[in-house]
């Protein structure tokens, strides 16, 4: 059920990707960064003692042995890190964007991983293949090595050597997360940055790179493999063997077609760095021609890389769910596709469930496999199993399960902390709306179950099992009724009092507890609250010298950046405004506490006292909303 609530965060993290993206190359239009450095400082000689070193010429059993001591938690000496990072980009980049694996006999696929050492560990035991592959066996690792689990770089570096050792039947595809904008916001690059901090840039740099040497989808004598799945009817094999490099090699698929058409240096630079060969093609006279040729190949890496299934006869639809990025196809899109290209199932990951795999019957005897092989995503925090796929010649394909044994509680004990903590950041920050939808809808205070369920969801927008968490989040009214003989009976009325319950939600939603929103929050400053992750990006980004200060002119230009992206009637109006309403001490700068208190809602009652218009926090939602992958799918 936490589906849904973790591709509503995905969409956020989708959005501020991509505002991220038009922010650095703000920032480097604004002031254009010094020449990097020839020489990175040695990493300090304690430092390497206790890394893991490689063989200069590194053999396959040198690259298996340093799996072990990765596994235990060692980290990769900087420069072999590199050395390893630019070598497998090399060979990657020379197998084709399509893999042709109808020759193997026993393809095993392992899903997302997501930084977890200990799930790649178990899904390679489940494998039967820790350290060698029998003849006529390959692994497939199918997308999202890195982000949202702490051990990114050691996942991706581990699969790298097995690659290395088994050039032949170990194959790597690229995941919506091998991407250097969303592994920006989703903790990647922040993980390198701290576990490499002298190396950082020339790592990521080599990372970008990697991410854009990786093929994008495969296919067996009946299946055919990729991260997400179809984009459109219209999908080829040959397609995929004439994506065009240039396309392949984009260090994010997440640029939009705005921001191509105005600068694709900018916006390479704003990635880091790596070249794709788009520009120069860019040069020519069939510049334009060639760089939409471009463009089209990576919206169509888009569309593998992000896509999603829906059991039923859909067809094709936009994929709103994660904020426009891909398609959603239904059935009768994946039955149709499959049997036209004489496949039987489309094996694919990119979506977190609950044992680990799930089958989805198109008809005909065709199907669609998710694979999720991340135990307990996030980070360990969920409750979910991990999965590998078996896929044999002339047999149905088959799943192991697994899990990890934390011998913690199991699904049944209740949320995560974490998602109670967003839930009620979210409740918090659609406050006000509930509170007026609940009066329109039930205008004595209380309301029905059914009815609650229905206004959270469709007042969030967001698409969560509202009955099972219903009576944790809001629990029904008890009426005692005392007898005659003084014994007292407690009767449900099966009626939630809506004002109770959003008080609740406001008293625990801060996160100090006690202080919540201090007041009647305006509209504006609520709508703010809803992007907070947003604007704490912006803050940072803004924020170039690291003093903690945005001043006035640094606020403008954001302002006026993403106004250029916005129809004229959704701009955000009276910036000044605005500024000067987070200014609170009226200094001229936004201090980061200044900015963070708008956020966290400890808002002094200054705030409250309609300095900031109403209609500017719609505008600024409104940002949000206009979501620029959704533009270019
Ligand atoms: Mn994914």
């Amino acid at each position: 059920m936490w589906a849904a609530f973790e591709s509503r965060d995905e969409v956020q993290k989708v959005r501020l990707a991509s505002l991220l993206f038009d922010l650095e190359a703000m920032a480097r239009e604004k002031q254009p960064s010094p020449a990097a450095p020839a020489v990175d400082e040695p990493v300090s000689s304690l430092d390497a003692l206790d890394m893991v070193r490689l063989p200069k010429v590194l053999s396959a059993g040198a690259a298996l042995d340093t799996l072990d001591p990765l596994s235990r938690g060692d980290r990769l000496h900087p420069e072999c890190l590199l050395r390893l990072l630019q070598q497998a980009s090399v060979a990657l980049a020379g197998e084709p964007p399509l893999l042709d694996l109808q020759a193997v006999d026993e393809l095993m696929v392992v899903g997302d991983l997501h930084g977890s050492m200990e799930s790649l560990r178990l899904a390679l035991a489940a494998c039967d293949a820790a350290d060698r592959l029998a003849p006529g066996r390959s692994l497939l690792f199918n997308g999202d090595f890195v982000d949202r689990g702490s051990e990114s770089v050691e996942v991706l570096a581990s699969l790298l050597l097995l690659k290395h050792a088994h050039p032949t039947s170990v194959w790597l595809l690229r995941g919506n997360h091998e991407d250097g904008s969303l592994a920006t916001v989703y903790g990647f690059r922040d993980e390198v940055r701290e576990k490499y901090p002298a190396h950082a840039e020339r790592i990521w740099a080599a990372l970008l790179e990697l991410f854009g040497s990786l093929p994008v989808a495969a296919h067996t004598a009946s299946a055919f493999i990729v991260h997400g799945g179809l984009p459109s009817a219209h999908l080829s094999l040959q397609q995929l063997r004439d994506l065009p490099p240039a396309a392949r090699r984009a260090p994010s698929v997440l640029r939009h077609a705005a921001a191509a058409g105005k600068s694709t240096a900018a916006e390479e630079a704003a990635t880091g760095g790596a070249s794709t060969g788009g520009g120069a093609a860019a040069t020519g006279d069939g510049g334009a021609a060639a760089e939409a040729e471009v463009e089209r190949g990576v919206a169509l890496l888009r569309g593998l890389l992000w896509s999603d299934p829906v059991a039923e006869e859909r067809g094709f639809e936009p994929n709103t769910r994660r904020g426009g990025a891909g398609a959603l196809y239904g059935t009768d899109a994946a039955r149709e596709w499959l049997l036209r290209h004489g496949l039987r199932h489309l094996v694919r990951s990119h979506e977190l469930v609950a044992d680990g795999w799930e089958r989805i019957e198109s008809g005909a005897g065709t199907s669609v496999f998710t694979v999720f092989s991340c135990a307990d995503y996030p980070n360990g925090e969920g409750y979910n199993r991990g999965a590998v796929l078996c896929l044999a010649r002339g047999a149905e394909p088959r799943a192991v399960e697994f899990s990890l044994d934390s011998g913690a509680a199991g699904p049944a004990a209740g949320w995560g902390a974490r998602q109670q903590r967003s839930l009620a950041q979210l409740v918090l920050s659609h406050r006000h709306q509930l509170r007026e939808t609940f009066e329109a809808v039930a205008p004595g205070g209380r309301v029905g179950v059914p009815e609650w369920c229905r206004v959270m969801r469709t007042t969030l927008g967001l698409d969560l099992e509202w009955e099972l968490v219903q009576q944790d989040l809001a629990a029904t009214v008890k009426r005692a009724a005392v007898a005659a003989d003084g014994s007292a009976t407690l009767s449900d009325t099966g009626l939630v009092d809506y004002g109770r319950f959003l008080e609740r939600i406001a008293a625990s939603g801060g996160t100090d507890g006690a202080s919540g929103w201090g007041g009647a929050p305006t509209a504006a400053l609520e709508a703010m609250h809803r992007n907070a992750a947003q604007m704490m990006m912006v803050f940072r980004f803004l924020d170039q010298d690291g003093s903690g200060a945005v001043d006035a002119a640094e606020f403008r230009a954001g302002v006026e950046l993403l106004n250029s992206r916005l129809p004229p009637e959704q701009a955000m109006a009276d910036v000044d405004a605005l500024f000067d309403s987070i200014d609170l001490d009226s200094n001229g700068h936004i201090e980061f506490e200044e900015f963070r208190a708008v956020f966290k809602g400890v808002s002094p009652t200054a705030r409250h006292d309609g300095a900031l218009p109403a209609g500017d926090g719609e505008a600024c939602e409104d940002i949000w909303e206009d979501d620029p992958a959704a533009e270019a799918c």
